[in-house]
């Protein structure tokens, strides 16, 4: 199939999931064609089956706000017709439902049609889709899409309780590549961070307010007063200028390795022994799964999708968000004990193994299947 693929290309866990569903898609010989205003941060457009279509958005001085919406319709309409598209999948609600349901009118008017998918990735529900100026075009626009899909089924709720949806919601859960992290080399030395044998706990976030990263910094240091633990936080965004003042404020700088933005935190994720992920709102916590399939247990909130990832007990720990005197004593209790955490580490893999891109990448062909079938046409 010829499959256009829309995303936003900055870190982030939507531009990820596009980016993974794109390489596995053209690895089985579908032809991928992705558009958006930059190269997806983990996209290497070197194969034979995958494509990159910029959607450059012009300065010009009479706008104070660039008309990306315009240009990624007209975009989209001239891939569609010029790589004869099949379907169009657009990634994260805003704008990008809306922009689609465009393109498939303009195209429809040259006789062409354009089925397009919708996956609702989290903020763009319960974020940033709240507002209720965005209302009367999100609920059309993903009244008016082909097919919708959610991440997960806590995401699904919430759209339902938050749009007038009268389309059927699919849910797809987020996946992970287990060989690829099964291959992962040892190219972080361990030693280098941890010297004196310490534990490592990870974060990583695109530190913004939801993530509540000075939570991670108020577990960090009760958890390293009662077991000797080093951080290590993967990322950038908003909130690092405060985390920093924090760390500085608790004394705790020094335990702390800040390693910015990294493509594939996969490294940093072979030496880890903890994952942390506080988030005041998830809708699945792509993080937390990449942190699990390369066996590491999750200390995080149970709000949103999380549950249905970090099994409480199993594969980590769920706390109510902001109980950080919780999560402390989950941490505490799993890194002091060697064969409690090796059982959850295990637990942590084997979970992972359910959201194997095996398991979830026949869900999404199927759903193009049936929308280029003769009955919807
Ligand atoms: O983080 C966001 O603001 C949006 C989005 C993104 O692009 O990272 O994250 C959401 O989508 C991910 C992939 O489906 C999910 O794993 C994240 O849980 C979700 N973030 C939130 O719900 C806060």
């Amino acid at each position: 199939m010829n499959i256009g693929i829309v995303c936003y290309p900055t870190f982030g866990g939507s531009g990820v999931v596009a980016t993974e569903l794109g390489k596995a898609l053209a690895k089985k010989g579908h032809r991928v064609h992705f558009m958006a205003y930059n190269l997806p941060f983990r996209l290497n457009p070197f194969n034979e089956n995958l494509f990159y279509h910029e959607v450059s958005v012009n300065d010009y001085p009479l706008f104070e706000y660039q008309p990306y919406e315009s240009a990624l319709a007209s975009k989209i309409v001239d891939v569609a017709m010029y790589e004869r598209l099949d379907v169009l999948h657009v990634h994260y609600a805003i704008p990008h439902a809306s922009v689609a349901y465009t393109a498939q009118q303009i195209l429809k008017s040259k006789k062409i049609f354009l089925p397009y998918i919708t996956t609702l990735h989290g903020t763009d529900i319960t974020l940033v889709g709240r507002d209720p100026s965005f209302e009367p075009v999100i609920r059309f626009s993903l009244n008016n899409s082909n097919a919708i899909t959610s991440v997960s089924e806590s995401l699904k709720k919430d759209t339902l309780s938050t749009f007038k949806i009268d389309n059927k919601i699919d849910v797809i859960p987020n996946f992970i590549n287990i060989e690829d992290y099964s291959k992962a080399g040892n190219t972080c030395e361990r030693k280098h961070y941890a010297p004196n044998g310490e534990k490592i706990m990870v974060h990583v976030s695109n530190f913004r307010k939801v993530k509540r990263v000075e939570d991670v910094l108020k577990v960090f240091d009760k958890v390293r007063k009662a077991v000797p633990t080093k951080l290590i936080l993967v990322g950038d965004g908003p909130e690092r200028p405060a985390i920093e003042k924090l760390c500085r404020e608790l004394d705790t700088c020094k335990d702390i390795i800040s390693l910015g933005r990294i493509n594939d935190p996969m490294d940093v994720l072979k030496m880890a022994d903890l994952f942390i992920l506080p988030s005041e709102t998830e809708s699945f916590g792509l993080a937390a799964l990449e942190a699990m399939a390369m066996h590491i247990p999750v200390i995080s909130t149970n709000t949103g999708g999380l549950p249905e990832v970090n099994v409480h007990e199993v594969t980590g720990y769920l706390s109510n968000v902001g109980d950080v005197d919780d999560m402390a004593a989950n941490a505490i209790k799993l890194l002091s004990d060697e064969k409690l955490l090796a059982e959850f580490k295990e637990n942590a893999f084997e979970q992972a193994k359910k959201f194997d891109i095996n398991i979830i990448l026949p869900m999404y062909e199927k759903l193009y299947q049936k929308m280029t079938s003769k009955e919807m046409v």
